[in-house]
């Protein structure tokens, strides 16, 4: 089986991560390919960051529907472009908001998301109510590190496993969702300090998807999420037609 997992930022280093810690769970007979847009931001951490990161979303779905790829994983936590992507790839979509989210509900009454910056909060709080989770979501609380800085600055660290400290202990929540794909190569030096269960998404969805194409399970296509109608685009959105324009 061969699952893309899809990070919408164009910043190649941190698709790197993304994929060592997706193939890290994934099973012996699963291929993972992580992959970064030809276009879009170098991180998503504003609702223009996630608008213009959908149409690089929707170039490697169509790219991976000639590659035979058998499910997609989108690696951002504001899960960019969801329903869009669903209707284009035949195999299933999951983001790593949703998978961490639902499988935080496996570990206990209620998970606290610890995210990046505080203007994302927003976003997160409106995925956990779309995805029927705001009874178990019982708090979000950002670290206040750009999602770039993840990668650079040497006390990110320990200021996001101080934020999950606080965050479990102020909501009195029984685990933790990483709220940043950024986050995924942390998790478990954080659970095993805190001692509470740390979901990175990366790997929950990644298994979500795995365990979805294992059960030949896929997109319904009846209706809402059937392909979209062939049409032009025009503009800098022409690639994306699929009829000549009128
Ligand atoms: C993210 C993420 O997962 N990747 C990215 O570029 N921005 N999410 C976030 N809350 O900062």
């Amino acid at each position: 089986m061969l699952i893309k997992v899809v990070n919408p930022n164009t910043t190649l280093s941190m698709t790197a991560t993304i994929e060592r810690c997706a193939r890290a769970v994934a099973s012996p007979g699963t291929r993972v390919e992580a992959v970064s847009p030809s276009m879009g931001p170098a991180s998503i951490e504003s609702h223009v960051d996630e608008a213009l990161s959908v149409p690089g979303i929707l170039e490697q779905i169509a790219l991976g529907e000639t590659q035979g790829v058998d499910g997609y994983v989108i690696a951002c936590f504001g899960d960019p472009g969801m329903d869009a992507a669903r209707e284009a790839a035949s195999g299933p979509v999951v983001g790593i908001a949703e998978a961490a989210m639902h499988t935080a509900t496996f570990l206990g009454r209620g998970f606290s998301v610890v995210t990046t910056l505080g203007r994302t909060t927003g976003r997160a709080w409106d995925l956990a109510a779309h995805y029927g989770f705001s009874r178990q979501c019982t708090g979000i609380h950002a670290c206040e590190i750009p999602v770039l800085e993840l990668e650079t600055d040497p006390d990110a660290r320990k200021v996001i496993t101080e934020a999950c400290r606080d965050a479990a202990l102020q909501d009195g929540s029984d685990a933790i969702v990483l709220g940043c794909a950024g986050m995924a190569d942390l998790c478990e030096h954080i659970s095993s300090e805190i001692g509470l269960p740390v979901i990175d998404g990366v790997a929950a969805a990644t298994l979500t998807v795995q365990s979805l194409v294992a059960m030949g399970l896929r997109t319904g296509k009846r209706g809402e999420f059937a392909p979209p109608l062939p049409k032009a685009y025009t503009g800098l959105l022409s690639d994306f037609g699929t009829a000549a324009p009128r």
